[in-house]
């Protein structure tokens, strides 16, 4: 058996977002947004539900927020739902909407946890989408003056500005892949789509330093490692090298280096790709300088050399490990890895993990309990690491669980549970699974046992 420790100024939280868990998806004069619009299409959630009632967070939020703070959470992180403050995605502010949030975090700091706030979580008001959504340069504007209106309304009520969840999901599950809204699928749009959203990011950065506000901003990119099939086979081993370049650097790269990865990009070239376009000044827009680095990581990738995969010409196999049930292999040692290369490349920024957990077969047994060791199991493999770092010097300042309550999980609907308290979702009920005592108690003790 041996001791986890964490330092004492280490914060534990627990991470959500708008449009997972508010519902109330046409009240008190929200506008629509994307994913209201894409989950009303038949055949886009696998399992045929939507998120127009979700947790009910938006009539529930005191009843949640007061489990966490009795959970003993630190950190509450949540996003913004754009319509609910600008319906048509500018112009006309909706004043419920901007009471609704300013009623949320008041609940947060007097039950005495921190605030995370994401202005943005996938949630485009469907107006601006009409207009081109990411693809459209003006977005940057229309977006930064959405966030202007967030720093001037809440300021420093928030510990944590996160500008943007993960943009790699939203431009390539959202303009290449389809899975996600808008639905599109075209791998140009979507690079596109990336300068936009890091361009969007920094200028919301700047407007933020102009606002002197004493909390702090930053990004939540994420981020994985990937390793050769074959690491004998040269393709495989470049195959693996373009994925990390095309998940991680091309995010990374421009934020903290104000570049992107050349090499990558040649490649898209040859393969057709139309590269954005990058005006110039657009470079040192997006390299402002953050407050720390937001990491969501859950896995991590076995890649080979693909060809009929366009344009990057990488597949994914399995390495033969464990799985949850979101069908992401159980890699911890990678997270290390991860964390020490993040290290490397950016400098030794802070680092906060914004996002990590598992999906879970999750079901309530006849004694009311929820008992997912599984998930417990995985907390504690990937905390470990996390810790070695820490011990390392690595610079890691907290980490959030994904998520609080089970929520709606995007294109899976509510089939996929993720999580430490169990939502039934027909009464709506809470019950907080073994894996939010065990996370209490980790917080209370800042560690845990595990056995090696
Ligand atoms: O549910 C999502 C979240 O919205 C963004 N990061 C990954 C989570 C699990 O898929």
């Amino acid at each position: 058996m041996s001791i986890i420790k964490f330092p004492n100024d280490f914060e534990f939280g627990t991470a959500t977002a708008a449009y997972q868990i508010e519902g109330a998806w046409n009240e008190d004069g929200k506008g629509e947004n994307i994913w209201d619009r894409f989950t009303h299409v038949p055949g886009h959630i696998q399992d045929k539900t939507n998120g127009d009632i979700a947790c009910d967070f938006y009539h529930r939020y005191k009843e949640d927020i007061r489990l966490a703070k009795k959970l003993g959470i630190e950190v509450f992180r949540l996003s913004v739902n754009w319509a609910r403050i600008l319906p048509d995605g500018q112009g006309e502010v909706n004043l419920a909407g901007i009471e609704f949030y300013r009623n949320v975090l008041r609940e947060i700091r007097e039950n005495n946890m921190k605030v995370c706030l994401t202005i943005y979580h996938w949630d485009l008001p469907q107006k601006l989408q009409d207009k081109g959504g990411w693809a459209n340069r003006d977005i940057v504007k229309w977006y930064t003056d959405y966030a202007e209106i967030l720093f001037r309304e809440y300021g420093n009520d928030v510990d944590y500005w996160i500008t943007i969840n993960e943009p790699y999901c939203i431009a390539f599950l959202g303009y290449w892949t389809g899975e996600h809204a808008p639905g599109l699928h075209d791998y140009s749009t979507a690079l596109q789509a990336v300068h936009h959203l890091l361009l969007a990011h920094g200028a919301a950065v700047k407007k933020f330093r102009s606002c002197n506000l004493s909390s702090e901003i930053g990004i939540t990119l994420n981020m994985g490692m990937a390793c050769p099939e074959n690491a004998d086979d040269g393709k495989d081993v470049e195959a693996a090298r373009r994925s990390v370049m095309a998940g991680n650097c091309l995010f990374g790269d421009p934020v903290y280096l104000g570049r992107y990865p050349e090499e990558l990009f040649e490649f898209l070239d040859k393969k057709g790709v139309v590269l954005p376009e990058i005006r110039e000044g657009d470079m040192e827009l997006i390299n402002q300088k953050v407050d720390f680095f937001g990491l969501n990581t859950y896995t991590a990738g076995t890649i080979k050399y693909d060809a009929s995969q366009w344009p990057l010409e990488t597949g994914s196999v399995g390495s033969g490990r464990e799985r949850t049930e979101a069908g992401w292999e159980v890699w911890p040692e990678k997270f290390y890895e991860l964390l020490s290369w993040i290290d490397n490349r950016y400098g030794h920024p802070a680092i906060i993990i914004t996002e990590n957990g598992a999906a879970n077969n999750d079901w309530v047994d006849s004694q009311g309990k929820v008992v997912d060791s599984n998930r417990i199991e995985y907390l504690k493999r990937y905390l470990k690491e996390v810790s070695r770092a820490v011990d390392n010097g690595i610079s890691v300042k907290g980490y959030y669980v994904w998520c609080f309550t089970d929520n709606f999980e995007w294109a899976y609907g509510e089939a996929r549970r993720f999580g430490i308290v169990y939502v039934d979702y027909k009464s709506q009920k809470r019950i907080p699974k073994e894996s939010a005592k065990w996370f209490s108690d980790v917080i209370k003790e800042k560690g845990f046992e595990i056995k090696e």
